[in-house]
């Protein structure tokens, strides 16, 4: 088995206490740090996903799945973010997943490409209300507004936060700018839903962004 192959393993096993050091093993052997995230980590993630959908894994395995997922990225978080890193700093990003939705690994990816570009990252959670990022926005006055959202059954709560923050009249003229994403989230829905901006990857999500701020 390759050493790819047995980080995905350790990611479909749910390995949580072996995987920091399978990780770092892997890095000493001089792997980088994005294909062990893209050829490793995802590829299991991916097979999680499949066996979630076909019930052959349940909750709680892939509650164990998820958790090493996040240990995993405890240490690759620090070399993602030192390769990217620029000095300035380029805005002030808000970011959480929607109502009723608790997927965070994702949105943590999306956190760590933003950190690693040089924005400033406003983690305000999972499950967050439309109220509570129309809060978060008067208090933190981001320059971008980020949205993740896993379940088809609340890409409606990522409408009705977009909606929120334009009745409270917190955009105006584009500002701040509004960027969706999320597995099952496409570029026509965040058009249909009035968001300026879609990532189909948390990388994808930081270019698009710095794009649109014209960086
Ligand atoms: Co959930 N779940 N889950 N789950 N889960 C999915 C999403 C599902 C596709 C699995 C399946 O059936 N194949 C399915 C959704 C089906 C659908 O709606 N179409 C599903 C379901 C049904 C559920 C429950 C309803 C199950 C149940 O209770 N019966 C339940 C809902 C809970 C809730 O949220 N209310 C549930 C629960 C869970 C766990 C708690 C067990 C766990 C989450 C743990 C956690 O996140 N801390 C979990 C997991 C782990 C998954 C899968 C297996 C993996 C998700 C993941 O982390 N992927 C997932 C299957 C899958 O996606 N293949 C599944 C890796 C991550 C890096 O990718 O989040 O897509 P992703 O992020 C990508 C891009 O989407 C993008 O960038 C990232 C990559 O760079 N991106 C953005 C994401 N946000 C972005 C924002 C941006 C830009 C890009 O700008 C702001």
């Amino acid at each position: 088995m390759s050493r790819m192959e047995e980080l995905a393993t350790a990611i479909i096993e749910g390995d949580a206490a072996g995987i920091k050091g399978l990780v770092q093993k892997t890095l000493d052997e001089g792997s980088e740090p994005e294909d062990i995230l893209s050829q490793g980590l995802m590829q299991g993630m991916e097979v999680v996903g499949k066996r979630f959908a076909t019930e052959d894994m349940f909750i709680p395995e892939v509650m164990l799945c998820a958790r090493t997922m996040h240990s995993a990225l405890e240490i690759l978080r620090p070399l993602l973010e030192a390769q990217e890193k620029k000095l300035q700093m380029k805005g002030k990003l808000l970011l959480g997943t929607v109502a009723g939705d608790i997927h965070d690994i994702g949105k943590s990816l999306v956190e760590m490409m933003f950190t690693a570009n040089g924005f400033d990252v406003v983690d305000i959670g999972v499950n967050v209300s439309a109220d509570a990022f129309v809060d978060a926005v008067k208090q933190h006055e981001p320059d971008v507004i980020g949205m993740s959202a896993l379940l088809t059954t609340t890409m409606p709560a990522m409408a009705q936060t977009v909606e929120a923050i334009d009745s409270a009249g917190l955009r105006q003229d584009g500002k701040p700018i509004i960027i969706v994403g999320g597995a099952p989230v496409t570029e026509e829905f965040a058009r249909e839903i009035s968001a300026d901006l879609y990532g189909e990857n948390a990388l994808e999500g930081v270019d698009v962004t710095k794009k649109a701020l014209g960086l």
